[in-house]
């Protein structure tokens, strides 16, 4: 058996074409989409009715509760302001889809031996890594019985024999590679009868000018503020810019004096922090 795994797309739609192809070329028996298909780059509409169409098993993320709880009681009242337009963005792009978002599982087994979530069995948004302890992988990966944990999220291409021999594979990201250069990324399982389960992580060029001209065609960089330039450049380098920035800008405001949620401010911050680079 042969699975491909793709997440973590981010609106990103010229990495989702050349993830779709190259995983389409390899024949698998099940294509599946581990979630956040939306927010970061501009074309989450046009991202979540392929990834509806094409996968086999389609997950919600994070980014997809981001969008279905925004101006809700679920929702952070925080996530109202500046700093969070692009989540105002991509809720307008699946304004009339939002009942398929939330049909979604954020976990559901693929077969009587696989597990695909998106980041953990009952959590959305929990952090694993290659050099995470075998206690926390222990506790957040103990509800799952299955023999291969499947999960994307971290946009970090990797896999860990447990200590009780389950296979976890962590699968890197379509649309938002964090490795230090823009590429599509996503995972091959197979299942030998020598080898059990194996996989293959495939990373491959895309047209990154393409997405990159999205955000100004689009609107989305006007509308959206400073914080879809931040997302622009993460996907320009194809390395951490979002985490890094608003661990910045805290500091930045802090010694500044600088109040509020006003863009003025942001937009301050970010080139500020743009100059670091
Ligand atoms: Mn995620």
């Amino acid at each position: 058996m042969r699975i491909a795994v793709l997440a973590d797309i981010h609106g990103n739609l010229a990495a989702f074409h050349a993830a779709l192809a190259a995983a389409k070329r390899e024949a698998p028996d099940l294509l599946v989409i581990a979630g956040d298909v939306v927010n970061g780059a501009p074309d989450s509409r046009a991202c979540w009715q392929l990834a509806r169409a094409e996968a086999d098993v389609l997950l919600r993320g994070n980014h997809e509760r981001y969008v279905l709880d925004r101006g809700t009681p679920e929702g952070d009242p925080r996530w109202l302001g500046t700093r969070f337009r692009p989540i105002a963005w991509a809720r307008s792009e699946v304004e009339d889809l939002l009942d398929e978002l939330r049909a979604c599982p954020i976990a559901v087994p693929l077969a009587p031996d696989v597990l695909l979530m998106h980041a953990a069995p009952t959590d959305d948004h929990v952090s694993l890594y290659p050099w995470t302890d075998d206690g926390t992988l222990e506790r957040v990966l103990d509800p799952a019985p299955e023999a291969l944990l499947v999960r994307a999220h971290n946009h970090l291409p990797f896999h860990r024999v447990l200590a009780d021999g389950r296979l976890l594979v962590s699968v890197g990201a379509v649309g938002l590679a964090l490795v230090g250069r823009p590429e599509a990324q996503f995972g091959l399982l197979t299942s030998s009868a020598r080898r059990g389960w194996t996989v293959r992580h495939v990373s491959l060029p895309y047209d990154v000018d393409a997405t990159l001209a999205r955000f100004v065609d689009t609107g989305y960089l006007r509308e959206a503020g400073p914080m879809a330039h931040v997302f622009r450049r993460e996907i320009a380098t194809g390395s951490h810019h979002l985490v890094p920035f608003v661990r910045f800008e805290q500091r930045w405001r802090r010694e500044h004096g600088v109040q509020g949620d006003d863009e003025a401010a942001l937009e301050r911050a970010l080139r500020a922090f743009l100059a670091l680079d």
